[in-house]
């Protein structure tokens, strides 16, 4: 496999390096790294994604260099934390899918199920016991002989600490610290990575006077196991592009004593209705819940979308009753 794609990188000059539709810590440090170990080795690199990289990911220098549509000349082209189709809908809509078809592809990965998994690519490496895709760069490089310094070195790191939420979720193995260690070794300074990152996450005063509007406006239901808010059209209009109103307050939700499960709902004026689902360890309803109402997601993370017209009322209530169904039936469960 890692000879495979030392032929590949070996043949090509110039490679693209696609990250899927929801771009996070992860893939864009894999896109970064790859883009300095690759450059190092003389290679060409144009790092493509079809979404507009958030705020919150731009302590990641060369964010900028981001592109949402593909050269008209390239090689080959890596795909970072992503292997399926459902996350390149920008490239196939684009109609640029088929350039990438045409041409050797490698994946890295760790998502170990995905849906509709691609079927075109010429390699694969897709690790589910690796934290992020940046562990797996760092593993592969070492076994191509790829030099990772400091720069790139900081990119992997910054991968693993973002999907790892700082090393302190389920994905941290022993072989996360042992990466984290010798990306320390070459000169990585995770306080630095740490310090830029809260200072790109700040928010400003606008931001923090709207959270507590937001906090005073949760509705806590179901006895204290459901924290619920309504963000109106025109609040997303005035403070989504200055900060991401769910992220502002569904941590604190989760952090209210006896709260179990954390919805945000926006609604907007041309009657659609989304809903952001998280909730806390021991409570794995979000996905069940989402799927309900048309949505899908994670046992702990997951979303849906109304758009057939039916009215917030009664979104709310279908929502709120299945939530405390599938709540009371883990207590019983425990109880049993
Ligand atoms: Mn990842």
């Amino acid at each position: 496999m890692e000879d495979n794609i030392k032929s590949l990188i070996g043949a090509a000059q110039h490679i693209v390096v696609i990250q899927a539709d929801n771009p996070d810590a992860d893939s864009l440090g894999s896109a970064l790294a790859l883009e300095q170990i690759l450059g190092n080795l003389g290679k060409d690199i144009t790092m493509y994604c079809g979404v507009t990289m958030p705020e919150y990911l731009r302590h990641l220098l060369g964010w900028d260099r981001v592109v949402d549509s593909l050269p008209n000349q390239f090689d080959a082209s890596i795909i970072v934390d992503a292997s399926t189709y459902t996350l390149l809908e920008r490239l196939d809509t684009a109609g640029q899918l088929s350039w990438v078809k045409s041409k050797p592809c490698i994946v890295l990965d760790h998502h170990a199920t995905v849906e509709r998994p691609l079927d075109f690519t010429d390699v694969q490496i897709i690790d589910g016991q690796a934290a992020s895709t940046g562990e797996i760069i760092f593993t592969l490089a070492n076994k191509l002989s790829w030099t990772v310094d400091a720069v790139s070195g900081g990119f992997i790191m910054s991968s693993i600490l973002g999907d790892t939420q700082g090393l302190t979720n389920e994905l941290t193995t022993a072989q996360t610290y042992r990466v984290m260690a010798e990306l320390t070794d070459i000169g990585v300074n995770r306080p630095a990575l740490e310090e830029a990152r809260r200072e790109y996450s700040k928010m400003p005063e606008k931001i923090y006077r709207y959270k507590a509007v937001l906090l005073a406006r949760t509705s806590f239901t179901h006895d204290t196991q459901i924290a619920s808010v309504r963000i109106p059209q025109s609040e997303i209009y005035e403070f989504s592009p200055l900060y991401n109103p769910a992220p502002l307050i569904q941590t604190d939700m989760l952090q209210t004593r006896d709260v179990a499960l954390a919805i945000v709902f926006k609604t907007y004026d041309d009657g659609r209705i989304t809903a952001a689902l998280r909730s806390n360890s021991g409570y794995p309803v979000c996905g069940k819940l989402a799927e309900s109402l048309g949505g899908g997601g994670h046992a702990h993370a997951a979303g849906f979308k109304v758009t057939d017209g039916r009215d917030y009322d009664t979104v709310y209530n279908a929502c709120m009753k299945r939530a405390g169904e599938l709540l009371d039936e883990l207590t019983h469960e425990i109880d049993a």
